[in-house]
């Protein structure tokens, strides 16, 4: 079996969603998402100038050589670019291999650990109010776990994580500008509201609610332990990225302060970005993506590892995510012993369904992937003529006095 041609496409409803297409000597054609949120040209052009030349002539089915060959291979290895077009050749192998044996990916990997995955949904609000409206519909349509983000009083401008004004407070989805907007940032008023948040939310909604809250690297260690441990009483089921993801010793302090779970993870592109976190169990779940950590094979590895060291999946699952990574994350959720919940954002808009046909779907809270073979999603390639790339920025963070931070 051979690899005849890969086509990359960059379009989307809303999103430059990046879908390669593996075809094969055999008819049988495999899907792959590289899509690196506000830089999609960069891995569609990696795999176009680069890797695609030399996937033609390949085996599709030897998908851990063809790895180890662009990777190992490689002299610049990692980074979320090459990463990204790494792990969209690699999905789209796993979407052939299922095809070729007439199973879903997640037979392939050992079979299902559970029947639905736990999901968790963005609640925002510009105040606690607004939030906990937010909550109550989530509540309302079964989900069981949500990430909350709240407004922070006197902070000069919207903050991380909160729905556009005017926009639908109940759907979260970032709208990022032409050119990149600024947000300001106060560690001293978000320190000094947050916990009240919390406290709110548990009066409001019980013990229950699995909550989640995204610190977006934003704090520095000290403040991150003393702001972990203060919200204990509140049993958050994970506090994310408190501090910026690079530096892994960071953690230690963290952890050394509280037993508040850690979420980490979402900017890595390998298993060294994580390994000394995963060894040291300096967090509690694991964040990365199959979009730009290298794929199905790439992520099984880091699953194993983490595994052994106590440290659950929590896939990265934002809207920039194609239904195709969702699908392969699926296929991984579905069979990891060590599965603990993924980050779920309806992507289900009409347009987007018609471009990506698949029957998995989404029912009181859980995730469930359907029996399809391979990866389970097809890619109509008529309709992705009607969308074309639309430049888009993450936006920037300032001090109130102004100096850079991270966003
Ligand atoms: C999350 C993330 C996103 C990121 C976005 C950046 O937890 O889902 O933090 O909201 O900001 O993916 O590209
Ligand atoms: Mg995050």
């Amino acid at each position: 079996m051979k690899i005849t041609d890969a086509k990359v496409f960059v379009g989307g409803p809303g999103k430059n969603y990046v879908t390669l297409k593996i075809m094969t000597d055999e008819g049988i054609y495999g899907l792959g998402d590289a899509t690196l949120n506000n830089r999609e040209t960069l891995p569609a052009k990696f795999l176009g100038d680069y890797l695609i030349p030399c996937l033609i002539g390949m085996d599709p089915r030897k998908s851990e050589d063809i790895w180890q060959y662009f990777y190992r291979g490689a002299y610049f290895r990692r980074g979320p670019i090459s990463m990204a077009a790494i792990g969209a050749i690699d999905m789209a192998l796993w979407d052939i291999k299922g095809k070729i044996a007439g199973l879903p990916v997640y037979q392939l990997f050992g079979g299902k650990s559970r029947e639905g995955a736990l999901v968790y949904a963005h609640a925002t609000g510009a105040d606690i109010e607004g939030l906990c409206d937010s909550i109550s519909y989530y509540l309302s349509e079964g989900y069981q776990a949500v990430r909350v983000q709240c407004g922070i009083p006197g902070m000069a401008d919207k903050s991380y994580g909160v729905a556009d004004q005017g926009g639908d407070s109940k759907h979260f989805i970032t709208q990022f500008g032409s050119l990149p907007e600024q947000e300001i940032w106060s560690t001293e008023k978000y320190l000094q509201f947050m916990p009240k948040v919390f406290e709110e939310i548990r009066s409001r909604f019980g013990p229950e609610l699995k909550v989640l809250h995204d610190v977006h690297h934003r704090l520095l260690p000290r403040e991150a332990a003393a702001f972990a441990k203060e919200v204990e009483p509140f049993n958050l089921y994970w506090l994310e990225d408190p501090t910026p993801a690079e530096d892994q010793t960071a953690l230690r302090l963290i952890r050394q302060h509280s037993t508040t779970p850690i979420a980490i993870g979402e900017v890595f592109n390998s298993l060294w970005d994580c390994k000394q976190m995963i060894e040291e169990e300096l967090i509690d779940f694991i964040r990365i993506s199959a979009t730009y950590g290298g794929g199905i094979t790439h992520l099984r590895r880091i699953v194993e590892l983490a595994a052994i060291h106590n440290v659950r999946t929590g896939f990265h699952g934002a809207p920039s995510h194609s239904p195709i990574s969702m699908a392969a994350q699926g296929h991984l959720n579905a069979w990891a012993p060590n599965f603990g919940i993924q980050e779920y954002l309806v992507l289900g808009t009409p347009e987007c369904d018609a471009l990506f046909p698949a029957e998995h779907f989404y029912q009181d809270g859980m995730f469930y992937i359907s029996d399809a073979p391979g990866l389970g999603v097809d890619f109509d390639e008529q309709q992705s003529e009607r969308y074309s790339f639309e430049r888009t920025y993450h936006p920037v963070v300032r001090l109130e006095d102004g100096t850079l931070w991270n966003y």
